[in-house]
């Protein structure tokens, strides 16, 4: 038997103080259900530092997320207040290890949602929907884990910029974006790349919290998921978001 509470505190501390470890491989590798349990000890030290819950992000449900970090499975990972950027605010490179930065989509809950929806019942439990941005941070030395590590690392959670909420009724089904740096393109894509559709990734957060004892409750984010691969960032760079119809996302990396 694994002491996962040890590998909490390890995953936990790293986050902290922004400081690369070695992955789980051998017989510290985890399994699916270690790796959630993990993950759940993991924030539970944060909330005892004083964090709040605030949502819930998804991860690998574009074919090109998957493909950047060799990773094919749809994963979870839980958003704490700490975590907001406010938008058009700054990012401190300091309290990451080697974060990039990738286009999303944000839900706002407005009624519970769990287990088994249709992308309808999934719509009707939204408040409202915003371009976003997240900035991921593996943990693991030079980005590299295999499935179990990174649902221990939160999924590689690390900070989240939301742009102006939406009526929920904004068509986000196919919508382009283009992500710069400084003005200059460096991502293309659009929200389709999200699972086809971005509902689809709220019904399947719906579905996966369920099975880790979860409900998407109202006033929760949710990150549906980069729809580009991720880019890294550089002290100094000035990053944004612009995503057809729905407006723009942006901050700024400290100097
Ligand atoms: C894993 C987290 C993936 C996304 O939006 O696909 C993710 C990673 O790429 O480090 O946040
Ligand atoms: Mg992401």
């Amino acid at each position: 038997m694994k002491d996962l509470s040890t590998f909490a505190e390890v995953v936990d501390e790293a986050a902290r103080t922004a400081t690369a470890i070695a992955q789980f491989d051998g017989d510290n590798a985890l399994n699916l259900d270690e790796a959630y349990a993990v993950q759940a000890m993991s924030i539970a030290r944060r909330l005892d530092r004083g964090e709040r819950r605030v949502g819930v992000k998804m991860g690998l449900t574009s074919r090109q997320k998957m493909e950047q970090v060799g990773v094919s499975e749809v994963v979870w990972g839980r958003l704490t207040s700490a975590m907001r950027i406010e938008e058009g605010g700054m990012l401190d490179m300091a309290k990451f290890v080697h974060p990039r930065v990738e286009p999303e989509i944000a839900y706002l809950m407005k009624k519970p949602l769990s287990g088994d929806v249709s992308p309808l019942e999934a719509l009707n439990a939204v408040e409202a929907i915003a371009p976003a941005l997240e900035i991921i941070d593996s943990r693991y030395e030079n980005f590299k884990f295999a499935l179990g590590d990174v649902i221990a690392d939160n999924s590689s959670s690390s900070g989240f910029v939301v742009g102006n909420w939406q009526a929920p009724s904004t068509d986000v089904s196919n919508l382009g974006i283009i992500l710069k740096f400084d003005g200059r393109p460096v991502q293309m894509g659009s929200t389709a790349a999200i699972l086809g559709n971005p509902i689809r990734s709220l019904v399947a957060a719906a579905r996966m919290v369920a099975r880790w004892g979860e409900k998407l409750e109202p006033g929760m984010i949710v990150l549906a998921g980069g729809a580009t691969a991720a880019s890294p960032l550089a002290a100094g760079v000035q990053v944004c978001g612009e995503f057809q119809n729905i407006g723009n996302v942006e901050f700024r990396v400290a100097k």
